[in-house]
């Protein structure tokens, strides 16, 4: 099977397999992220983010409804940042959307964090590329807003959503923990709820707070006011609105230039990220980082060398042996 022509085509084993080679970071992953890298840029990448329970995956699952309807493919990557032992969440969600489970339109894909939260980013940012190469025209990542992961899903998102819910009584610490800085769309999910009505007074009142001015061109480009959609995914209401505000805002972010200027954002942080991981290799392979480290510990430790002394020395052997090659 030549993946990268069946992933063009959308054969489903042939995503399934080129998302197993990269999560398991097989060392043919690179070449295939690389030569399907040309077919990209079409997706929406819509990240949705919010606390457990909160709805996302039943919106998501709405969402899908409404996108089918009007003929477009789909694919939903849930990430599960939490652990890896976590495994009921992400089967919670795959029978979330069961609904869809039999759709040759829709894909959806759960991804285990690997305890390391850059390495899920950038093994997330190349799945989206292979779902986008494929056909997937809308691309939701569902992942929890806990601590560091939001700030990802921004850099791998065209578009946040973030979902909140009345009543969590977590709403106003999630603001004060700077998670309203990353939502582009909010959405007051379980309206049916009590407290819907004074969430959407409370998250009014900190909007008007809120400002991006630090952040001309980078993940926040082209932000302007936040829509606050109400919904009830349960009931499926207000799912076919949130669609049309995401588009509306999909379109004012086109026009402005703003969208370009977060996926040039993305680039940067991506291959900044991609340096990063490979300068380290490198080091580790000819350094023996891992290998030394407790050496380097002992003799610093008995003031037999100083650091930077350590460290530089180590750089220059490294550029000497790589000179001589
Ligand atoms: N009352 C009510 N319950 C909802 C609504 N949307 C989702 N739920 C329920 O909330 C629970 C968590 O939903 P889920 O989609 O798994 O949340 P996630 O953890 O954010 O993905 C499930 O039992 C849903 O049935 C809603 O609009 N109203
Ligand atoms: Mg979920």
């Amino acid at each position: 099977m030549h993946l990268v022509e069946e992933v063009c085509r959308g054969n489903p084993r042939a995503i399934a397999r080129t998302i197993s080679l990269i999560e398991d970071l097989e060392p043919q992953a690179e070449e295939l992220v690389d030569a399907l890298y040309p077919h990209t840029g079409t997706a929406r990448v819509l990240g949705v983010t919010g606390s457990p329970g909160a709805g996302k995956s039943t919106l998501v699952d709405g969402l899908i409804a409404v996108e089918r309807r009007r003929g477009r493919k789909v694919a939903v990557v849930a990430v599960d940042p939490s652990s890896p032992f976590s495994g009921g969440a992400i089967l919670g969600d795959r029978l979330r959307m069961q609904s869809h489970a039999t759709d040759p339109g829709v894909f959806i894909r759960s991804m285990a964090s690997r305890g390391f939260l850059g390495g899920t980013a950038a093994a997330t940012g190349d799945v989206i590329k292979v779902l986008d190469a494929a056909g997937y025209q809308t691309i939701f990542i569902e992942t929890i807003g806990v601590g560091q992961t939001e700030i990802k899903i921004v850099e791998l998102s065209d578009i946040v959503l973030l979902v909140l819910m009345p009543g969590a009584g977590d709403e106003i610490q999630a603001m004060k923990a700077g998670i309203m800085e990353i939502g582009d769309i909010f959405v007051i999910n379980k309206k049916d709820l009590p407290g819907a009505e004074k969430l959407l007074a409370e998250i009014e009142y900190m909007l008007s707070f809120r400002k991006f001015a630090g952040d001309p061109a980078g993940a926040h480009s082209g932000s302007k006011d936040s829509p606050i959609l109400m919904t009830s995914a349960v009931r499926e209401e207000g799912v076919v609105q949130l669609m049309e505000a995401i588009d509306r805002y999909a379109e004012d972010l086109g026009g402005s230039g703003g969208l370009a200027e977060r996926r040039r954002f993305r680039l940067r942080r991506e291959l900044l990220g991609i340096l990063n991981r490979k300068v380290h290799e490198l080091m580790d392979v000819h350094i023996e980082v891992t290998k030394q480290l407790p050496g380097w510990v002992e003799q610093l430790h008995r003031r037999e060398t100083r650091p930077y002394t350590l460290i530089n020395e180590q750089i220059r052997n490294f550029m000497k042996e790589r000179n001589g090659d």
